[in-house]
């Protein structure tokens, strides 16, 4: 074998070992979640095929041609008996891209598909696309709605970072061929949309992010909800925030929805992620909250602080101090498989199931929004507590 035949077959190896390697779970003391230990998909997870060019003709050293930065915020979803991962790939060249990653199981094993996805253009392209949230919809589609980012056409010459957010729609069948609708409209800039999966008044129902621009939330006072006749002309003309941002608390600066809501006897699961400046930096948490079935804007448990906030390694990546989620998946016996990102860098899975989630949003207490009134909020366990211990 030559010495560039054996220096593939390592590498290959070596990747092969990495995506079959099998993950554990870690234990947790909260009872609500169990993480597990290794991240489920990383930029290494990328094919090595993907990477490299295998012909020794054109690439006699065996090196990389196209580096891949980051494997992030994915959305999730259970097709024909797999878990799949809709991946932000994001390439050493700053562009975002999706591709599927496969799973058997849902916490290890993941495997891309050989291509990733072509995503066709709206009428004006974006210069970079990302955070699918996947909702297999009533009517029949599978969507995916995304953020299309485009440099500003108003910036001042010069400024070459002012951008802006429009929620990409597209469909499909398969997840490999996808349908390109238009770009929703909305008056503001939006990020993190998602669309609800039943009809809402015989209408898709979408949650939003109104912002003023490309990173400040602004006067957009949290997670909207909009109604839409005709989602291939989807335009936002009442816009009512749902879940609202407060100050000094953990979704003071930003927040967004997760995926699409959990349907669970009780009310809708949701998963978000809350935005808090430090000195650090932003800091990105998860949380949880429910609304109800009669009324999807109307919230109905809204549990104080975070679910899940960055630990260990997680802390530490191209934006440090972030978790972010815009995918998860019911199974069938209950379980949910959290999918999350740490640091806008790699992707992690945590596993509960939707009779805890629910119990954790009913039974935590909410934000009474000053220290006294946390006070006040834990004196009362504490005095039901002891009465038990006595
Ligand atoms: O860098 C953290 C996250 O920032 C943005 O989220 P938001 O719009 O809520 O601030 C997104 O760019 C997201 O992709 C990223 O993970």
């Amino acid at each position: 074998m030559s010495q560039f035949d054996e220096k593939m077959k390592a590498l290959l190896a070596e990747h092969e070992a990495l995506i079959t390697r099998k993950n554990e779970p870690v234990k947790e003391t909260n009872g609500v979640y169990v993480r597990y230990k290794y991240p489920v998909v990383t930029a290494a997870h990328t094919p090595v095929f993907w990477r490299y060019d295998l012909n020794e003709k054109t690439n006699p050293y065996l090196m990389e041609r196209i580096g891949v930065n980051a494997a992030l915020n994915s959305g999730a979803i259970k097709w024909n008996g797999k878990y799949l991962l809709v991946v932000r790939v994001e390439g050493a060249d700053r562009k975002s891209f999706f591709a599927v990653a496969e799973s058997p199981n849902g916490v290890d094993n993941f495997r891309f598909w050989d291509y990733p996805v072509t995503m066709p253009d709206d009428v004006i392209p974006a210069t970079n696309i990302y955070d699918m949230r996947l909702t297999a919809h009533e009517d029949g589609w599978i969507y995916g709605i995304f953020c299309a980012e485009r440099h500003d056409g108003n910036a001042p010459a010069g400024d070459l970072s002012s951008a802006t957010a429009t929620a990409g729609i597209a469909r499909t069948k398969d997840l490999k061929t996808w349908e390109r609708l238009p770009d929703l409209k909305s008056k503001s800039q939006q990020r993190n949309v998602v669309l609800h999966p039943e009809f809402v008044d015989g209408k898709y129902a979408f949650y939003t992010r109104p912002q003023d621009g490309f990173i400040d939330a602004g006067s957009g006072g949290g997670i909207g909800w909009a109604l839409v006749d005709d989602i291939t002309h989807a335009e936002v003309k009442e816009e009512k925030i749902i879940d609202s941002r407060y100050y000094h608390t953990i979704k003071e600066v930003k927040n967004g929805e997760g995926p699409h809501p959990i349907k669970t006897p009780k009310g809708w699961l949701h998963l978000a992620h809350g935005v808090r400046g430090c000195a650090a930096g932003l800091r990105y948490v998860l949380y949880l909250y429910m609304t109800s079935l009669e009324d999807p804007t109307k919230v109905i448990a809204s549990p104080g602080g975070y679910f899940m906030a960055p630990e260990g390694e997680e802390r530490v990546g191209d934006v440090s101090n972030v978790l972010f989620s815009n995918g998860w998946i019911a199974d069938e016996d209950g379980t949910v498989y959290i999918y999350y990102a740490s640091s806008d860098t790699r992707m992690h899975v945590a596993v509960s199931t939707v009779d805890r989630l629910v119990d954790y949003c009913m039974n935590t207490p909410e934000d009474g929004l000053t220290t006294t009134a946390s006070v006040e909020t834990l004196k009362k366990l504490i005095d039901r507590n002891l009465a038990i211990m006595e």
